[in-house]
């Protein structure tokens, strides 16, 4: 892929008005998520799921790009069609999870590094050729007592970068997720000062490693309280203080940031979207989503393994998605909630 290639797909991921979905759970991430729902994590399953996923009529309107896991990209939907292909012909672009999990940062009790930096070479030049035009890495940053440490964000930024050049040079595009997590007790002042210094010493990292910017799609956490905080803040202050952060400290050559939901309600998490968008036209990058959950929870729900509940699972993932996409234009009203399932 040319640059202007890469360039191309970038912009294209986030289109305006379209987001990414994020299906690329890994065995242990979708088991936990079909538990849920009482339903055993077997290949067929996951597949079945994925299908209906990936070939809901109507939500290339929405969706630009679907993040897969390993397992997905090589499967097929029941009518045979390869998934990469059913993605190419409804026009949405193939992504690619490809770090191997975030596992204990040694010496450091509480914090994580990911994996996946060996081989990945090979990796990214075969998922080529099965047709991912990105690649997606997350990082994950715990917020606690003395953490995160300057050498977890240090040693994962470093991370980012080096999987972030591997990717342009196969002409991949990266999607480079470093995640602050909201599950901790902190107030949203603190994340707000933690994604700081995370964002901050991603950057630096990514221009000491040469990666073209312009090739690069972030996606990042909102800056929100800890779901064990006793003090939430409203919607607005969440807007607010995301867009600010991001204003100090990412790039304006980026093409575009996109969200992921990290727990909060769906509802919320597009409410959050829409007020950053509606209170701030004129950004340098566009601002969408790449919700795993705040997209799939009330879709996973309706299905419940049952193949009979096949319409109206798709039906609550379109409504989602076009919610979102509102969102992304600042033009979404809480009430069109009522019509909840219906697209
Ligand atoms: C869909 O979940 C993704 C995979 O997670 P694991 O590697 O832990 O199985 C995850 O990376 C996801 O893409 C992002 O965290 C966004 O998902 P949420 O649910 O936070 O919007």
């Amino acid at each position: 892929m040319s640059a202007a290639e890469l360039e191309a797909t970038a912009t294209a991921m986030v289109a305006k008005g379209k987001g990414i979905l994020a299906i690329d759970e890994s065995t242990p991430t979708i088991k936990k998520r079909f538990d849920t729902i009482n339903l055993e994590s077997n290949v067929e399953n996951r597949r079945a799921y994925r299908d209906l996923l990936i070939t809901n009529p109507g939500g290339n309107e929405f969706i630009s790009g679907m993040i897969l896991y390993d397992e997905t990209l090589r499967q097929s939907c029941s009518d045979g069609t390869p998934f990469v292909q059913a993605l190419v012909d409804q026009g949405i672009l193939p992504g690619i999870k490809v770090d191997t999990g975030a596992k204990a940062f040694a010496l450091h009790t509480g914090e994580k590094i990911t994996e996946g930096l060996d081989g990945l070479r090979d990796r990214l030049a075969e998922y080529k050729t099965l047709g991912a035009k990105f690649a997606k890495w997350r990082a994950v940053i715990s917020i606690g007592e003395n953490i995160p440490s300057h050498a977890c964000i240090e040693a994962n930024v470093h991370a980012l970068a080096r999987y972030a050049g591997l990717c342009q040079e196969t002409g991949i595009v990266p999607m480079v997720e470093p995640e602050v997590l909201m599950d901790a007790d902190n107030t949203i002042e603190r994340c707000y000062e933690v994604t700081e210094m995370t964002l901050s010493a991603l950057f630096k990292a990514l221009d000491s490693q040469d990666i073209t910017l312009a090739h690069v799609i972030l996606k990042t956490n909102m800056v929100i309280a800890g779901k064990q905080c006793p003090i939430q803040a409203d919607v607005q202050e969440v807007a607010d203080q995301t867009v600010r952060c991001l204003l100090n400290n990412v790039p304006a050559e980026l093409p575009g940031i996109v969200f992921l939901s990290g727990g909060q309600r769906a509802e919320l998490a597009t409410a959050h979207l829409n007020t950053m968008n509606a209170n701030n036209p004129d950004l340098p990058w566009p601002l969408s989503f790449s919700y795993g959950r705040a997209l799939q929870e009330t879709c996973l729900n309706a299905w419940g393994g049952k193949k009979d509940n096949l319409a109206v699972a798709q039906n609550a993932l379109l409504h989602r998605e076009k919610c979102n996409s509102l969102a992304c234009r600042g033009a979404y009203n809480p009430d069109m909630e009522t019509l909840s399932g219906n697209a």
